[in-house]
């Protein structure tokens, strides 16, 4: 892994298990049955994917279809962002040193779908692509807020690279906040 002098010495900071206080991060939840035949259009905001100190920030992320997501590139040494998709078009293109921003869109959803680096066996992201905008990555803290979901009766998902995923039922009803807990088991 130090193969890249342009790289930090330990580029293998702990993004797979970020757990503070038993709170675990980087846990993806979102919406996955409820919202019907509804559409959503994408938000015309791109989703950020930065490259820096040879690891991809955020480390999970999430975007809507058709919604742009741009890639950065902050380090003085090239990357070649290679997502691996199930359901989207496969490419891999390669980025200067503080090259230009790249930018991509997503035409059907997928979840967690890992992007690497073919410059760098240990960079991994994961990129989750939404039909709608009801989806968020838990913080440092764990917690995750979705806001604005109409009232109606859901599957709630939450999805962890490593513990697998979960799901739950919620309601919500008008004015009023609705909580979902979720538990990983460490393996
Ligand atoms: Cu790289």
């Amino acid at each position: 892994m130090s193969q890249d002098p342009s790289c930090p010495t330990d580029p293998h900071a702990p993004d797979v298990m970020v757990v503070n206080n038993g709170k675990l991060a980087n846990v993806f939840v979102y919406v996955k049955e409820g919202l019907g035949p509804v559409a959503f259009p994408a938000s015309s905001q791109p989703a950020v994917l930065d490259q820096k100190g040879c690891r991809y920030a955020p480390h999970v992320l999430g975007l809507m279809v058709g919604q742009t997501l741009k890639l950065l590139n902050s380090d003085l040494t090239e990357h070649n962002v290679h997502p691996m998709p199930k359901n989207n078009a496969d490419w891999n293109e390669s980025q200067m040193p503080r090259g230009a921003p790249l930018t991509k869109t997503f035409q059907h959803p997928e979840i967690m779908m890992p992007v690497q680096c073919n410059q760098h066996p240990w960079m991994k992201a994961y990129v989750s692509v939404l039909p709608h905008p009801y989806f968020v990555v838990t913080g440092q803290d764990g917690s995750f807020q979705i806001n604005d979901l109409p009232p109606g009766e859901y599957t709630l998902a939450a999805i962890h690279e490593k513990l697998g995923d979960q799901s739950l039922k919620i309601k919500i009803v008008p004015k009023e906040t609705a909580k979902a807990n979720f538990s990983f088991a460490a393996q």
